[in-house]
């Protein structure tokens, strides 16, 4: 779809929220991978009001009103928790603005999906990690995150991208891009693909335990890179964990191995200069205490024995899918340059290699 028609949907979109007030400024808003996100300004007899409205990625998410529904429900859910605690319930956690009729999405003439959230403004989102205390802070909102949804009963959300974390699943999926090189793209990246093909008997640790009853079931976010949380601009501290997307049942080790991937990393997730990337050991350690300080020790020993596993598999699972998408033609993460998918699985291979070198001290961080 082009820019143009999904602008010309956009109107009919706004008709069908029926906000009470007149649209001031529509603008194209943040830098996620996967959704289009747009920022709707209106003038409303209560004042300036702003909304997030975003084009859901049908083809990412099969199943928009499954996906809506674990939004509403867990954002419900947190509503509450955050009033008893005295908190700010439309700043603390998302809002999804439903339709005129009711709907928790809006499918528009050409099959999009789309929803809608109250904005929340003042706020700033990192693409990186610049000072250690936000990363403790954001470690500590990521475990509370958590642990606020300890009681919530995972097995009744929808999976809705089935095996989302599974890693020897998209292992396979790896192997299949490889086998189909859609692009003839393998031979240029033959050291990559040696090198996450010789990782294969890492990729069953946790879900062989999960499958054992050894790891439990919790509900998490499953995508907690840093420009997931937003930081209150004033106070500099973590306000709103976003884009739940993916929110559903999950292990403790996606939550945190995602967090370490980027926000412990010394440099971007597409950086082209491999020599500024490796794993900052003293941010793993501060966010390694945040996140158990935020769990309340709601976490049992072998979680915790296996954090350093969650970061790896993580960093290592990631690195797959963006070289897959490379191979297939780039055609699940945006990109905005040619190769980025490619610099992408680089930088997470070559924190992979490097959590290797550092493994006895990112084991000992947990039991300090
Ligand atoms: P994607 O899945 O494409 O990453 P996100 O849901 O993360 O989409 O949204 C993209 C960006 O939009 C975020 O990084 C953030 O900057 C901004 N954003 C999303 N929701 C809100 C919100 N409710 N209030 C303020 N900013 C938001
Ligand atoms: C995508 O939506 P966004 O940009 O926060 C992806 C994550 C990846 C991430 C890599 C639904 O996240 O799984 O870890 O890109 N989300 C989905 O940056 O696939
Ligand atoms: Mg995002």
């Amino acid at each position: 779809m082009t820019e143009n028609s999904v602008c010309e949907k956009i109107h009919e979109v706004i008709d069908a929220y029926a906000i009470n007030g007149t649209l001031t400024c529509k603008e194209p808003y943040g830098n996620g991978h996967i959704n289009d996100t747009f920022l709707l300004t209106y003038d409303t007899p209560g004042g300036v009001q702003k909304y997030i409205l975003q084009r859901m990625n049908h083809s990412v998410f099969k199943n928009p009103q499954a996906l809506m529904e674990n939004i509403s429900r867990v954002t419900s859910y947190l509503r509450q928790i955050i009033i008893r605690r005295g908190g700010n319930p439309d700043r603390e956690t998302l809002n999804v603005i439903r339709t005129a009729d009711d709907s928790l999405c809006y499918k528009d003439s050409a099959c999009n999906y789309w929803r809608m959230f109250l904005f929340i403004d003042d706020t700033i989102c990192l693409e990186q990690v610049e000072d250690p205390r936000e990363f403790y802070d954001s470690a500590v909102a990521l475990g509370t995150f958590q642990q606020m949804l300890a009681d919530y009963p995972a097995h009744t959300l929808h999976e809705t991208i089935p095996n989302f974390h599974n890693t020897p699943s998209r292992f396979e999926d790896f192997r299949k891009a490889v086998k189909r090189d859609a692009l003839g793209r393998a031979r240029l990246v033959r050291e990559e693909i040696d090198f996450a093909l010789s990782k294969e008997s890492d990729t069953r640790v946790l879900t062989d335990l999960a499958a054992r009853g050894e790891l439990p079931l919790r509900v998490t976010h499953n995508d907690t890179k840093i420009n997931n949380i937003l930081f209150d601009r004033t106070t500099k501290k973590p306000l709103c964990i976003i884009d739940l997307d993916t929110v559903m049942p999950g292990l403790s080790h996606y939550d945190f191995g995602d967090s370490i991937r980027t926000g412990a990393s010394t440099g971007a997730e597409d950086e082209q200069d491999l020599s500024k990337i490796e794993l900052n050991l003293a941010l793993y350690e501060t966010f390694t205490k945040g996140f158990l300080e935020g769990c309340q020790g709601s976490l049992s020993e072998k979680e915790i024995e296996l954090l350093p596993m969650g970061a790896k598999l993580m960093t290592y699972e990631c690195g797959i899918r963006f070289l897959a998408d490379y191979l297939d033609g780039d055609v699940y993460f945006k990109i905005h340059r040619d190769g980025q998918n490619l610099d992408r699985a680089r930088t997470q291979f070559k924190l992979v290699a490097d959590m290797e070198q550092k493994w006895e001290a990112m084991c000992a961080a947990a039991k300090h």
